[in-house]
């Protein structure tokens, strides 16, 4: 492989949809050391709309080909959950780095797969892409929690409210979707496995889509007992509003206050309460241009791309960076994603039963020697 040191890192980028397109636009925009050469989607025609907008850059139809171009070093997928299986084997055979979006694989026995493949290549080279690890908040709750501030963490609270989601999302995608991002927070903060999982599915909102169970309300226990509950709410019509309080032996911590706001509503309420004034409208930049959809006095970001942007980019200059420095990977792994895929398999069968279910996981030092 290239030496990487002293040379720009050529990306591509599979599925140029609204998260690789954000991606493709911060590699070009703000990522140091790297240039996307790379996109591909399976609507061709995007593909070939955006590389014709980056300088060196090609449409390649095939994604397979994609991952085996010569002028690619690295490869993000941000493609639909079902074709990463066949894309990470593909980057693993390559032996290229990659940057895979949740999900790693759609289920835990083909994540389970990629573990056993990685480990038998003996390097890393998948990382996933669980941002919420590298936002300032979440990073300094994490540094305070490792020096001890709080001592032994006891409990966390989450809220995990989107103001809408496609209407192809059907209840199990909340948990496997959304409340994921969850269950890797619960996992990096705590430092521990999931054991346990239960799902309450409360009255659904009579605004969400007909049939889906909408808002959950997730309980999980780690290995050692400890509790964690998520409420996740997936069609507020108001804004993005991620929030995670963990109380500890000598205090607790709340991020994602927005600076600490009480009310939160829809920014222009519309007669019917729907806020279909603002929906239509779409999203009103605040006074210093960035994209906002709900108010408290203050203002919240309508999405993940503008609430975690910070995270994205943080994530990606320092992928880049572990890839230029040999070390492939700065942050979760093919085992995060596993995990993940195992937990989430376990809250999809704890949501049709309404029992507490197991989460059936693999030793990792089987496989990795840990
Ligand atoms: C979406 O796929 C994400 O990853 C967002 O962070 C999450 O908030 C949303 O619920 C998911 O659908």
């Amino acid at each position: 492989m290239t030496d990487l040191r002293n040379t720009d890192v050529r990306v591509a980028v599979l599925g140029v949809g609204m998260m690789g397109a954000d991606h493709v636009a911060r590699i070009t925009e703000r990522i140091k050391g790297a240039t996307v050469t790379v996109v591909n989607d399976y609507v061709t025609a995007k593909a070939e709309e955006l590389a014709a907008t980056i300088p060196g850059c090609r449409a390649i139809n095939d994604p397979l080909d994609a991952i085996a171009d010569p002028d690619v070093d690295v490869v993000i997928l941000a493609t639909p959950g079902p074709t990463h299986e066949k894309q990470l084997l593909a980057c693993l055979e390559a032996g290229k780095p990659v940057m895979c979006e949740k999900p790693m694989t759609t289920d835990a026995a083909t994540s389970l797969e990629i573990v056993r493949r990685e480990a038998e290549l003996g390097r890393k080279l998948i990382q996933v892409g669980f941002m919420r690890r590298f936002d300032a908040e979440y990073e300094r709750l994490k540094n305070l929690i490792d020096d001890d501030v709080f001592g032994r963490l006891l409990v966390a609270h989450c809220v995990h409210r989107n103001p809408a989601v496609p209407p192809s999302f059907d209840s199990a995608m909340i948990v496997k979707d959304s409340i994921v991002h969850e269950v890797d927070v619960t996992r990096f903060l705590f430092d521990e496995e999931i054991a346990t999982v239960q799902i309450i599915t409360p009255g659904s909102n009579p605004r969400a889509p007909q049939g889906l169970k909408d808002p959950q309300i997730a309980i999980f226990t780690t290995e050692s007992g400890r509790h964690i509950d998520v409420e996740c709410f997936v069609t507020t019509g108001v804004a993005y509003e991620v929030r995670t309080e963990i109380v500890g032996e000598y205090g607790s911590a709340f991020i994602g206050l927005d600076q600490g706001g009480v009310i939160r509503k829809q920014r222009n309420p519309t007669q019917d309460g729907t806020g279909a004034g603002s929906r239509s409208s779409g999203p009103n930049p605040n006074s210093d241009g960035r994209k906002v959809a709900g108010i408290w006095g203050g203002d919240i970001t309508p999405s993940f791309v503008e609430r975690f942007g910070g995270a994205y980019d943080t994530e990606i200059q320092r992928w880049i960076n572990a890839v230029r420095a040999g070390t492939n990977v700065d942050g979760p792994g093919a085992w995060d994603g596993y995990a993940a895929a195992a937990v989430c398999a376990a809250g999809v069968r704890a949501l049709e039963t309404g029992e507490i279910v197991a989460v059936d996981m693999v030793d990792r030092a089987s496989i990795e020697g840990a």
